[in-house]
């Protein structure tokens, strides 16, 4: 009998108003991982958990890889996208035994945006809002896509257009506070960090991620302060939060009048270690700055203590926490495993991924592996990373 696989969830609000490519972004990425060069080279299958949903991700890449054609408009779609991160090699039984699991799931949450410009046309209508927005909730990352395209519409007047953005976020947010906050209570669960990212990047060649920074805080940074005065004031611990210190730049694809080229891409191979790696790495920034209460470092960061292990693959801590009883000394432990994780420095995670690709520890050599992408990403003024 095959064990079953233990799959750990990681979620990812993706917030874009329309038009701004979030369809061609999810279909960008799944697309390209079904791909024989793809599957090939990488550590891990993409698999998209809804077949039916897989299928017509790949239809939309097919579509643009081989008719130049782009996806049609899905307004009110607003399904979350869930896809297994499976390893291709999983090894044998001991192998499984001694990793604490066995496969990821990125759960992926479209916010169309514009939900957050028109209000709802009925009160179902409103109630769905209500529920696709809950259940993003759980994401401990956000991504607001900036749109290249609107970008340029507006060059030289950006600040209009990104006071929409933001201003559009904002007031969406303070609609939905309310029913939100079930009795008025805080919320502990939201997202904690909020990456900016421009898509179509592709349109602004000259324009690494710092430059996009620039160009924000230049011409929007009580915009985008006012955004994060309002998720400040929904939730619980506000000090755990990190809003417009995170930037991305995306490109899903190259467009051609007569050609989409959907092998040139910029920053998809990010978007599962920014869900997966970089809330551990904020959660240990953070616990550097301040104290979190113990009861929050796994609602901060989903599955951190299991990821921090398979990173730092620290057998002792393993053993020791494996002999604790399940509750204050365990999560006591989780915190130092966790910094120790986080701050690894690039020589060494380069030499837990060459040792855990030698030795077929799959799991570790993707985390790592995640850990060396984000730094390169980092390198390559794709990404800037807080560093508060
Ligand atoms: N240059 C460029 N154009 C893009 C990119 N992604 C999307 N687009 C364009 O933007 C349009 C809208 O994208 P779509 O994903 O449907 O937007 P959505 O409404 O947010 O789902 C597409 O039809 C493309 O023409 C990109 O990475 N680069
Ligand atoms: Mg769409």
């Amino acid at each position: 009998m095959a064990a079953s696989l233990r799959v750990r969830d990681q979620h990812i609000a993706v917030f874009g108003g329309s038009g701004s490519g979030k369809t061609v972004l999810v279909s960008s990425f799944y697309g390209a991982a079904q791909e024989p060069s793809f599957i090939k080279e990488s550590l891990f299958h993409v698999i998209a958990d809804d077949t039916g949903q897989g299928h017509r991700l790949r239809q939309i890449y097919l579509g643009m890889k081989n008719d130049a054609k782009t996806p049609p408009t899905n307004r009110f779609a607003a399904v979350p996208y869930s896809f297994t991160i499976k390893l291709k090699d999983p090894g044998d039984a001991k192998a499984a035994k001694t990793r604490p699991f066995d496969a990821l799931r990125l759960i992926w949450h479209d916010y169309p945006g514009e939900w957050f410009e028109q209000e709802p046309s009925s009160e179902a209508e409103a109630t769905r809002r209500i529920d696709t927005f809950r259940s993003l909730l759980r994401s401990d990352v956000a991504m607001v896509l900036v749109d290249g395209q609107k970008l340029l519409n507006y060059a030289g007047d950006e600040e209009k257009y990104l006071k929409s953005v933001f201003g559009d976020l904002r007031d969406g947010l303070l609609r939905l506070r309310d029913d939100l906050l079930d009795g008025g209570e805080k919320l502990n669960e939201f997202p904690r960090v909020w990456v900016i990212a421009l898509s179509k990047a592709d349109l602004h060649p000259e324009v690494d991620a710092h430059g996009f920074q620039d160009l924000l805080i230049q011409k929007a940074a009580d915009d985008i302060a006012a955004l994060r005065d309002v998720v400040t004031d929904m939730v619980q611990f506000p000090e755990a939060l990190s809003l417009g210190e995170d930037f991305l730049l995306l490109s899903s694809a190259k467009f051609e009048i007569e050609r989409i080229e959907v092998t040139t891409r910029v920053g998809l191979d990010l978007i599962l270690p920014v869900a997966s790696i970089l809330p551990l790495q904020r959660l240990a920034q953070w616990s550097q700055r301040f104290d979190i209460p113990r009861r929050l470092l796994d609602v901060f960061a989903d599955n951190a203590e299991a990821i921090a292990l398979v990173l730092v693959n620290a057998k002792a801590v393993q053993g020791a926490i494996g002999r604790l009883p399940k509750v204050g000394p365990l999560l006591a432990l989780i915190l130092p495993v966790l910094v120790q994780a986080a701050n690894l420095n690039k020589v060494k995670i380069e030499e837990v991924n060459a040792a855990a690709r030698a030795k077929h520890e799959t799991l570790t050599a993707v985390l790592s592996q995640f850990r060396l992408d984000l730094q390169q990403g980092e390198d390559d003024g794709i990404f800037v990373k807080s560093n508060r």
